[in-house]
């Protein structure tokens, strides 16, 4: 398989974009599809300092690779919630985090928010206690790295948050908000969430590129990740519908990223409407400041009741 661009070894092949890549070709290729999606989502620019929610993960580490490759300013933050499981996963996802910094980007800042030592529970512990989300610990989780993100970017002057969120990922989410028409949901699907009081923007700068592409990345940069997804995400409807695409995937190539394009353009396009769910105005909880539509106290706040 020979390289599109060079003629040299190829090492992927991009069906979808009908193009076969070396690695640096392919590398060069992923960087520049970055900087088009920050671009034409207008998701920061140079003079921003952006936080990249960092897992530990090959999405997460290879989006702060590109970055900080692009001259971003980009910095890194973790958030330890302490999930062992048998298999140590928080320590060894913050492990990884710690050596791509020493292996990769020496310069690079990474902050690190302990759940547990710095509110007095880590996150399995909590969920159990709340009693939230039927068994699994991910509602309040979610909610846990929300108010902490948030509190991090407010206080240390972020314009953005960036998560590793890829075209796989938001197409298996499209795919089942589209199934259930969970409208407000679909409204708030994009690229870009705009900042609102007190509530810092989000973006996701891969979100045009596959999940297989990520890895590949990784590999060939030479980052290492933690391979296991967290024991949690197990038996999840995201990973079912992200099987059912890979499927659709195999019999017509590039499926996947037209379903997640199309929906994108025709939103643009003024084509599709959701109406976003009213969520009521947004007032500061009354002990950590951040914004709330609830009463005096926050949900994250609650939780610690
Ligand atoms: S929500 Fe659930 Fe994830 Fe939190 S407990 Fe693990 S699987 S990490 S994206
Ligand atoms: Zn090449
Ligand atoms: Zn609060």
């Amino acid at each position: 398989m020979k390289c599109s661009k060079c003629g040299g070894l190829a090492v992927i092949n991009l069906h979808q974009h009908r193009l076969r890549l070396c690695a640096d070709h392919f590398v060069e290729w992923a960087v520049a599809l970055t900087q088009r999606t920050i671009v034409t989502y207008r998701m920061f620019t140079p003079a921003d300092r952006v936080l990249v929610a960092v897992s530990g993960g090959k999405d997460s580490l290879a989006l702060w690779d590109v970055l900080l490759r692009l001259g971003y300013q980009a910095e890194g933050m973790y958030i330890g919630l302490g999930i062992d499981e048998g298999i140590g996963y928080s320590a060894r996802s913050l492990e990884m985090c710690r050596k791509f910094v020493a292996d990769h980007h020496p310069e690079a800042r990474l902050h690190v928010v302990d759940v547990e030592g710095e509110y007095g529970q880590s996150l399995p512990t909590l969920a159990r206690r709340t009693q939230r989300g039927r068994g699994k610990p991910c509602a309040v989780c979610g909610l846990v790295k929300r108010h902490i993100m948030n509190r991090v970017a407010r206080d240390g002057g972020f314009v953005a948050i960036a998560t590793g969120h890829n075209l796989d990922d938001e197409a298996a989410v499209l795919m089942q908000n589209t199934l259930h028409w969970q409208a407000g949901y679909l409204a708030r699907q994009a690229p870009v969430l705009v900042e609102r009081e007190g509530l810092a923007r989000k973006v996701k700068p891969l979100c045009r590129l596959y999940e297989r592409e990520m890895a590949a990345y990784a590999l060939v940069q030479g980052i290492d990740y933690i391979y296991d997804e967290c024991p949690f995400a197990k038996g999840s409807t995201t990973n079912f519908y992200k099987e059912l695409l890979n499927q659709l995937e195999l019999k017509s190539p590039g499926a996947k990223q037209q379903f997640y394009l199309q929906f994108l353009r025709a939103r643009a396009a003024g084509q599709v409407a959701f109406v976003e769910a009213d969520e009521g105005e947004l007032h500061p909880c009354t002990r950590c400041g951040q914004p709330t539509t609830a009463g005096d106290l926050c949900a994250f706040c609650r939780l610690w009741e």
